[in-house]
């Protein structure tokens, strides 16, 4: 509970903190399932789940357990040695996702960066393309992750500007767009597509029916490798396990975080094929916290969690609530409602100076956390294991929030 005034919470991280991030002004203290409290004790529905870590909810007990029993036995050992625990985890996620190996990172950007590594590694030892010549194709409006390779490929001024030199070997090409991808394969010093199945921070873009699937056929007819960044569409938040299932596509490169972990500890993973990933040899690639015991544990936790909870079929029902319900508010500033399972946007029109950002203020001022994106769409991504009841009491705030200005 509170001992300051949440102003002075924000004070202080604003006087001690970098200033990379611009928070709604609520200070959160604890959180329990769909829920967080602020300093002052006021309950919130989360709707952000802190961009799809925290599927299972917030605190899940069983997550939890696995990370503090674990943390008072061994912590970490670096990959400089075997663990007892790194095979086991192994073993069970590259079964639980159908895949040969795994390669454990920490964040999303890590798993990116290892994707694209792999990528290029089996474009020189397997495709044969000349050293340094390797090109990867992504989306405009992409969005990977903050380091320098990865903003390399963005289409996003506020995240590439003034952070060159870029990583040379990106093509851009429009998303949910075909004949770009096909003109492009011409190419034969491409490699890999590498792809969201839904663009998560460009607003919940869900392309059209099937393009997922043709885009593998042609990057299999060229011999490019098709790799999934699943980091946030992943570990069932679209109302399938992975967004890919929607199409039946079995991606030659996964890239898992997020709610890989539940939200209780970093942890990313790249899954791939033996003929992909052996590609990197000792030495090659790694990291101190990669495949930690604490990492293994609570992952194995956080996806026993989401089959014995069925968190992709609730997902898939508590949206198809979401969307129809919002669809019935009657304001003309709701101009789209999208998404998939629990991944959904609302784009919103201003109204007499009021933004996205205001009916986000107001929300929280009704109890209900969301958080705008590229100015006028509010992305509402609960933990997966909301109850319909929850919904439809959300449902309810967010309604008379965005009726409040009308
Ligand atoms: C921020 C966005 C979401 C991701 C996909 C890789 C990563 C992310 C598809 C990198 C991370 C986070 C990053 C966080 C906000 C959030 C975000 F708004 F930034 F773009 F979700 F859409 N691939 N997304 O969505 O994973 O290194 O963060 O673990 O940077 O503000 P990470």
């Amino acid at each position: 509970m509170a001992t300051m005034k949440q102003t002075d919470y924000i004070a202080r991280e604003d006087k001690y903190g970098a200033h990379n991030y611009h928070p709604l002004p609520v200070v959160l203290d604890r959180g329990e399932g769909a829920f967080v409290w602020d300093t002052d004790g006021n309950r919130y529905f989360d709707f952000l789940s802190a961009y799809s870590a925290v599927n299972q909810g917030h605190c899940h007990p069983k997550i939890v357990d696995a990370l503090v029993e674990q943390a008072r036995k061994l912590t970490l050992t670096s990959r400089a040695f075997y663990s007892s625990n790194l095979g086991e985890y192994e073993e069970f996620v590259t079964k639980y996702f159908g895949f040969d190996k795994v390669l454990p990172m920490n964040t999303g950007a890590e798993g990116d960066e290892t994707a694209l590594k792999i990528a290029r590694k089996w474009a020189y030892t397997k495709k044969g393309i000349a050293e340094n010549q390797a090109k990867i194709i992504v989306c405009e409006n992409n969005f990977h992750g903050r380091t320098i390779t990865v903003v390399s490929m963005s289409t996003d001024p506020d995240s590439y500007g003034g952070f060159g030199p870029f990583t040379p070997g990106f093509v851009k090409i429009p998303y949910n767009d075909l004949k770009a991808l096909e003109n492009e394969l011409k190419d034969p010093n491409v490699c890999a597509f590498l792809v969201e199945p839904i663009q998560g921070e460009a607003g919940v873009f869900v392309p059209d029916e099937g393009y997922l699937k043709k885009a593998f056929d042609m990057c299999k007819a060229k011999n490019v490798l098709f790799i999934a960044d699943e980091v946030q569409t992943g570990i069932a938040r679209t109302g399938k396990l992975l967004a890919c299932d929607w199409e039946g596509v079995k991606p030659d490169i996964l890239i898992l975080g997020k709610a890989l972990s539940g939200g209780v500890f970093p942890v990313s993973a790249v899954l791939a094929s033996n003929d992909v990933m052996l590609c990197i040899k000792p030495g090659e690639h790694g990291s101190t916290f990669g495949g930690n015991p604490i990492a293994c544990k609570v992952a194995i936790a956080a996806l026993k969690v989401v089959e014995e909870e069925k968190l992709a079929e609730k997902a898939e029902k508590m949206g198809q609530i979401f969307r129809e319900e919002i669809r019935k508010i009657k304001s003309d500033m709701i101009t789209l409602v999208r998404g998939k399972g629990l991944l959904n946007a609302v784009i919103i029109k201003p109204k007499k100076g009021v933004v996205a950002w205001d009916v986000c203020v107001k929300m929280k001022d009704n109890g209900l956390l969301a958080k705008p994106t590229h100015g006028d769409i509010i992305r509402f991504a609960p933990p997966l294991i909301i109850s319909e009841s929850q919904l439809r009491e959300a449902i309810e705030i967010i309604k008379k929030s965005i009726l409040s200005f009308e």
